[in-house]
């Protein structure tokens, strides 16, 4: 029974590819299966026009140093041909190629507990077999397209953001109903108003975007900046989001409105995401003090748009939910593109969509042609790419069933009943409040010190203790409690997925997160069930 492979990854992003080179450095016989034709994740399926990283260079990379001093980029916010370039560097550079097996789709995984292994059935009717199980799919690999009535009648093209043809689709002169404003809708918002005959926005809720501050960047300049990259790098493990810095210690309102203002200002000036995670240390806690903060971008905002009733819809005078609770976005001329002629946005909120018919969209009263729909409407966040794995546990257990009353994981990596399972940039971890390839990292290094224990102790099987499961459960509800992400309809909240049960997906902080790891390992992997029989 001895299996095909030590460990199969399944999934060619930051997490799947950061596993392969240390897995393998580690002595493991590793597969990594990717139904992408190539690698880089998020950054194949989402390429739409405009899709570019929200983490500044060289936040958004590997820390390996043969990576790294071999790579530079051409803007600050690289777009997505520039990142799926990379990951083919990176594929080059490690050797990796050998080892990956692109263009296959998992369509099953069963879990054999006589041979303690995992069964995987590919979409080319191969079986391959492996002790270990490793998904790394990424916290949204499955979109979500909300069912509209009559969506089957369209007569025009209608596509996702995250299944945008590989050949692309020409947006200029297209009557272009977009829906959705999170930060994929920004993005091609931005690029079709370019070209369009007509865009359309439709939007629920505004996005609270800040100022990207794009900037194009030079070899020479990078070389400069090369030399503190060792310290970001080790810096970034230690912040709250994964960063190279993180809050400010001390809250919005012990400090005169003067000074705040004047902070406010320079992570404003600053660009990026700062304004988020650099901000005051009660901003994501306190109410009083998130509400400076959504005034002072409230007014940022005011001041670039002329139409009273417009700003009202784009910047509300009172918080749609507290700042930062929902994802804000990086835009670059959002908050303009709504004086043009050739844009417009609808409010969902007065006036929301009824059906879709073969012309177009139909809100109540009023019918927008289109001969293209985009939805940006987000994903099953977390959750939706494991359960379409068709993964099966111990005892006939699916992941769907054993996730029907909301997720539950151990340490955010692993499942009570799906023995030799670790999945990385899964619920309960991290994942979306992390800048990606830190959290990559952290896990990576855990689950592959993990897997050399296992093989140094003589272990066949693995599995999460419940109550160790049911503790960190109860961990990460009790962590967001004590922050304002309870109070938006947020994809972290599992909240915009019709029946999805509402629970902080994401374990707040990266650093906690990498300490707890730490301690779990240091002693001896507490919390999991073993078998010996290797
Ligand atoms: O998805 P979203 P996304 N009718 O879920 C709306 C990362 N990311 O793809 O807010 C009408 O954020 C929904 O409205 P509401 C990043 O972590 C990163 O944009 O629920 N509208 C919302 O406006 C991000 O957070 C980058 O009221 C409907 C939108 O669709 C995450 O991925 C780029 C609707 C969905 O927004 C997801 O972002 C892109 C309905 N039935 C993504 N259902 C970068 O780093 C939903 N909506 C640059």
């Amino acid at each position: 029974m001895t299996p095909d492979y030590d460990a199969v990854i399944v999934g060619a992003g930051f997490s799947g590819i950061y596993l392969l080179h240390k897995l393998r450095g580690a002595g493991f016989n590793v597969l990594l299966i990717d139904a992408a034709a190539q690698p880089g994740g998020i950054w194949y399926w989402n390429r739409y026009p405009g899709a570019r990283v929200d983490s500044q260079v060289p936040l958004y990379e590997f820390s390996l140093p043969q990576v790294w001093r071999t790579w530079n980029w051409s803007e600050r916010f690289p777009g997505w041909e520039e990142l799926r370039a990379y990951f083919r560097h990176v594929c080059d550079t490690l050797n990796l190629w050998p080892d990956m097996r692109m263009g296959t789709r998992v369509d099953e995984a069963r879990f054999d507990e006589a041979g303690s292994q995992w069964s995987l059935h590919l979409d080319a009717g191969e079986t391959v077999t492996a002790r270990f199980l490793l998904p790394a799919l990424g916290f949204a690999s499955k979109p979500y397209v909300p069912n509209l009535p009559g969506l089957d009648t369209f007569a025009g093209e209608w596509c996702h953001t995250a299944r945008w043809p590989q050949d692309g689709i020409d947006l200029a002169g297209r009557k272009i109903g977009l829906i959705g404003t999170g930060a994929s809708g920004v993005q091609v918002a931005q690029e079709a108003a370019k070209c369009a005959d007509r865009l359309t926005l439709f939007q629920r809720t505004p996005i609270l975007a800040l100022p990207m501050r794009q900037e194009p960047l030079a070899e020479a300049e990078q070389a400069q900046e090369k030399q503190g990259y060792p310290d970001i790098f080790r810096q970034r493990r230690q912040t709250s989001g994964g960063f190279e810095c993180q809050s400010l210690e001390v809250s919005a309102l012990d400090v005169s409105d003067k000074e705040r203002d004047a902070h406010f200002e320079d992570l404003w000036q600053r660009g990026g995401l700062k304004f988020w995670y650099h901000n005051f240390a009660d901003m994501l806690t306190n109410r009083e003090a998130n509400r400076h903060a959504y005034d002072f971008w409230r007014d940022k905002v005011r001041a670039r748009i002329d139409d009273p009733a417009l700003a009202q819809k784009l910047a509300p005078a009172n918080p749609p939910h507290p700042f930062g609770t929902k994802r804000p976005s990086l835009e670059q001329n959002y908050y303009e593109i709504f004086a043009q002629d050739n844009v417009a946005l609808v409010d969902l909120k007065e006036t929301p969509i009824t059906n879709i018919t073969p012309e177009g969209i139909e809100t109540g009263g009023a019918a927008y042609d289109c001969d293209l729909i985009v939805f940006a409407t987000g994903f099953d966040a977390g959750r939706g790419g494991l359960i379409d794995m068709n993964i099966t546990g111990r005892d006939g257990l699916g992941l769907s069933q054993a996730w029907e009353d909301g997720l539950r994981a151990y340490l955010g990596m692993t499942v009570s009943g799906f023995p030799n399972m670790l999945f990385a940039y899964g619920p309960l971890s991290p994942s979306g409040f992390s800048n990606g390839p830190t959290t990559a990292e952290i896990q990576g290094d855990w689950i592959c010190d993990y897997l050399v224990w296992l093989r140094e102790e003589c272990i066949s099987a693995f599995d999460a203790q419940a109550e160790a499961e049911k503790g960190w459960t109860e961990m990460v509800a009790q962590a967001g409690a004590m922050t304002l992400f309870p109070e938006a309809d947020s994809w972290y909240m599992g909240a915009n997925i019709p029946g999805k049960k509402r629970q902080l997906i994401n374990f707040p902080s990266v650093a906690g997160y990498a300490a707890l790891c730490d301690d779990v390992a240091g002693d001896a992997y507490r919390g999991f069930t073993t078998e010996t029989h290797l």
